[in-house]
């Protein structure tokens, strides 16, 4: 049962939200260089040149230029009661290009100022350590996390933002999604694409970089019990489900297995230890049995559990024998489950999966959970000034109204943060048309608008959720 209040919020990452991409001593990262593509086209993250055109639109660069908005923007917030807010720190505010040895102070101040409003405002800040952002020269130089040697440059990051907020943050989550290193790797373990690589390859790098990611979550683990009495720390995964097509053995067996290529994360970083399907599954996916394990890593990821599990809902989709399975940054794609609605860009809205899914980490896990992200992208329509979004304030309501049922299950939640509660940059596509806020932000997908700040009905809604619960 929940131990204690749910904490109600919002969630952005700095990449899809600051803008201010080179300001005040900001390096290039990761996400600076990725161009938007359009629904249903070829992934924005294959091929990416790891370098900025002057001649192209980025819409990491201004995005909806919160790091100047910051204020007015969490009042707004604020306005809807929230008691928590989710971000994550540049790395590149903070070290250029990953490889200096003294830290920016104009980005730790920023920092600094951000945490200091959410808490004037009533907000716990929830902090994730990186979202999709990595520092672009360290790429150049190094490829993805499958080096090992991306740990020292991780471990001096660390270092300085937990000695600077300790006594500001008190729930980390270290890798957004890091899930999806082995299946989008340039967007989680920014491993950069290898022209004619054979995807095997690209697999098993995936398995390696996931290694580092476990080494790097647990020396996190270490030093926030070294630094604060109070603070916790989380493993952040993707973990929309995925349901058997049917009663047929093949698809529920196929189903678990495809569910485990998740839930191996937070096996290895909830549990301590690789489980013993790992090797099976590394070897019948990538060919190989080999990977590289460090003296004392397999001690130091015992020793160092995470505190609880963040994850992100957005929807359900289904295994069946041969039909194709992608995945995408809302999870798994496989057959059609015809039983569910989609919203417009495709995604199956299923609130019981959402009271399924909690339940099932619970069960697992017997860990707090904290569903870092929830929430539906759609297109909206101005009337005047106001914003008619019934579908998204559909979508809230039935969706916690699932997660109090899943309360009411026994299962412990910190918190609920909805994605994007105010208009940001889709990871997907860096469009802006995809819209998931209960606040409007007047920018398009070419980076163009006023930048004002709208209302939404959904706005009213979440907000009389919260004074209710
Ligand atoms: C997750 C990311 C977020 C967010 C979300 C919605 O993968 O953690 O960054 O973008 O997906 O996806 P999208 O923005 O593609 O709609």
């Amino acid at each position: 049962m929940s131990t204690g209040k749910i904490m109600w919020g919002g969630a952005i990452a700095a990449n899809q939200a600051e803008g201010a991409w080179n300001v005040d001593g900001k390096g290039a990262s990761t996400a600076d260089v990725v161009k938007a593509s359009s629904h249903g086209g070829p992934s924005r993250f294959a091929d990416v040149a790891l370098e900025v055109d002057p001649n192209e639109f980025y819409p990491s660069h201004e995005a909806i230029s919160f790091y100047e908005n910051y204020k007015s923007d969490l009042e707004l917030m604020a306005g809807m009661g929230f008691t928590c807010f989710r971000t994550s720190i540049a790395w590149t505010r903070i070290f250029p290009t990953g490889f200096e040895t003294e830290p920016n102070e104009a980005g730790l101040k920023f920092y600094d100022d951000l945490f200091d409003e959410m808490h004037r405002l009533g907000m716990e800040p929830i902090v994730t350590i990186t979202h999709y952002e990595y520092p672009l020269e360290a790429v150049r130089k190094l490829g993805g996390i499958e080096n090992r040697a991306w740990i020292e440059l991780y471990q001096r990051y660390l270092d300085v933002i937990l000695d600077r907020y300790s006594d500001k943050v008190r729930y980390w989550m270290t890798f957004n999604e890091i899930n999806n290193s082995i299946r989008l790797p340039y967007l989680a373990a920014g491993t950069p694409t290898v022209a004619g690589e054979d995807p095997k390859e690209t697999l098993h790098k995936g398995y390696q970089a996931a290694h580092h990611a476990f080494v790097m979550n647990a020396l996190t683990v270490k030093k926030v019990r070294e630094v604060s009495t109070d603070a916790m720390v989380g493993c952040m995964l993707s973990l929309s489900n995925v349901y058997p097509y049917d009663c047929r053995p093949e698809n529920v067996l196929g189903a678990y297995q495809t569910r485990r290529r998740q839930l191996l994360f937070s096996d290895v970083m909830l549990r301590g230890a690789y489980p013993g399907y790992h090797a099976r599954m590394m070897r019948e996916e990538t060919g190989r049995d080999d990977l590289e394990i460090a003296d004392g890593d397999l001690e130091l990821i015992s020793e160092n559990t995470c505190d609880y599990l963040a994850f992100s809902y957005y929807r359900t989709t289904t295994y069946q024998e041969g039909a194709p399975l992608l995945v995408n940054t809302g999870g798994t794609i496989g057959a059609e489950n015809p039983f569910l609605k989609s919203s417009e860009w495709g995604w199956p809205m299923d609130p019981v999966g959402f009271r399924y899914t909690l339940n099932e980490l619970w069960d697992r896990y017997g860990k707090p959970l904290f569903v870092a992200e929830n929430g539906l992208g759609a297109v909206d329509t101005l009337d005047g000034d106001a914003i008619h979004d019934e579908e998204r304030s559909s979508y809230l309501e039935v969706h916690l109204e699932q997660l109090m049922e899943a309360v009411a299950d026994g299962v412990d939640v910190l918190g609920y943060t909805w994605w994007g509660p105010m208009d940001i940059v889709s990871a997907g596509t860096g469009q802006m048309a995809k819209r998931y806020g209960f606040v409007h932000v007047d920018i398009d997908d070419e980076g163009k608008g006023t930048g004002q700040r709208r209302l939404k009905d959904s706005y009213h809604r979440y907000k009389d959720w919260i004074a209710q619960h």
